[in-house]
């Protein structure tokens, strides 16, 4: 069997290059971090481990990894918000007939019997969880399952999505900012909605400006301040995640998106963390100086961004709810799901005044 090398082959993409030795060190560990839960420095912040596959799908039928329909796989979880953005590109691009997804259960299980690893693991049957499926292309009990096929030597993180290859049966990217950007671009001969540029030439420097800081202020901010284990980088993270969410307030209250009057990689990408912030952040993540329901730029471009054809489907709350309270007993020792606020995302909203 081909096995996918664990060293990124980007190398028409050098910046990528990101090893994750460097991280193992600052960390005191030669151990690579085996869930989100170990990403911890000895200040008791939290700090996330770079991705592993980092291949490169190309319209190019010479490349090792060609655009083709039904040959590769997304696995995600609809609680993930990484994952759900690499699910929301499918469905605006119109990718569905393309590329088949299947989710896994929301609430992490052990993924072995013989270690204490917790993971995401595939419901036995399509009843046993709405919204989640068995694997169907190896019956694998978990996500880790799929990375030990793909390599026998990896000892990272098993997170989603995963982006498989069934032909040469490995990972091709573990990398939501890379697999969005493929679904963007390559497969274009194929997407029902190959138009669509989500990160067109003309706004790429803002986009990549946009990420940056929504990335370590919003997207990671909100896990910064969930994970942390101690008092003052907890309030570190709070200040610059509610930095963040005020200029992000006053960007919405000048035009309909984050990068102008059309919507962006930018939005999709901000949109996964505040579609979940009342419901779960709020709460679990002690991120609570402000609701989003507080910031009215904000909350009615979540709507209307949610309203976008294609992005609702993307979203189930109950994986979403169920995951985070129920995945981190550290955080939720109980489980216990809070019952509100239930926010009603179709409801109207105001971003038509700056046009459609
Ligand atoms: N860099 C990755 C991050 C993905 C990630 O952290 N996924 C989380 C779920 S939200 C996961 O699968 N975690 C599993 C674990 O921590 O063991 C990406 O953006 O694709």
């Amino acid at each position: 069997m081909l096995r996918t090398s664990l060293i990124p082959t980007s190398h028409h993409r050098p910046h990528l290059l990101s090893f994750p030795l460097l991280h193992l060190r600052r960390k005191n560990t030669l151990k690579m971090a085996r869930s989100a839960l170990d990403e911890m420095t000895n200040s008791g912040a939290f700090d996330r481990t770079p991705s592993t596959f980092r291949n490169f799908i190309s319209k190019d039928p010479a490349s090792r990894f060609p655009a083709e329909s039904g040959r590769y796989h997304l696995y995600i979880s609809y609680a993930c918000p990484w994952a759900s953005r690499c699910l929301s590109y499918l469905k605006i691009k119109g990718l569905e007939k393309v590329i088949s997804f299947t989710s896994v259960k929301p609430i992490w299980e052990r993924t072995n019997e013989n270690d204490e690893h917790m993971g995401w693991v595939f419901p036995a049957s399509n009843d046993e969880e709405p919204g989640a499926e068995p694997d169907p292309l190896h019956s694998a009990r978990s996500v880790r399952e799929l990375y030990e096929i793909a390599s026998t030597n990896y000892s990272g993180k098993y997170t989603v999505p995963v982006l498989w290859d069934k032909k040469l049966q490995t990972i091709v990217s573990n990398e939501s900012a890379e697999i969005i950007r493929m679904f963007n671009t390559e497969f274009n001969d194929l997407a029902k909605n190959a138009s669509l540029d989500l990160y067109p030439t003309s706004l790429q420097g803002k986009i990549d400006e946009v990420n940056e800081w929504v990335y370590s202020d919003l997207n990671n901010g909100v896990y910064k301040c969930g994970f942390a284990r101690k008092q003052e980088p907890y309030e570190e993270a709070t200040e610059k995640l509610y930095q963040a969410l005020d200029k992000c307030e006053g960007i919405l209250s000048k035009q309909r998106y984050m990068c102008g009057n059309s919507v962006t990689e930018a939005d999709i990408r901000l949109f996964v963390t505040l579609i979940r912030f009342d419901e779960v952040y709020a709460v679990h993540f002690k991120c609570n100086k402000k609701l989003l329901r507080e910031y009215p730029n904000v909350f009615n471009y979540t709507k209307d961004i949610f309203q976008i054809p294609g992005i609702s489907s993307s979203v189930n709350m109950e994986h979403i709810k169920k995951h985070y309270y129920g995945s981190h007993p550290s955080i939720n020792p109980f489980g216990i799901i809070p019952v509100g606020p239930n926010i009603d995302f179709s409801s109207p909203h105001d971003r038509q005044r700056f046009g459609s």
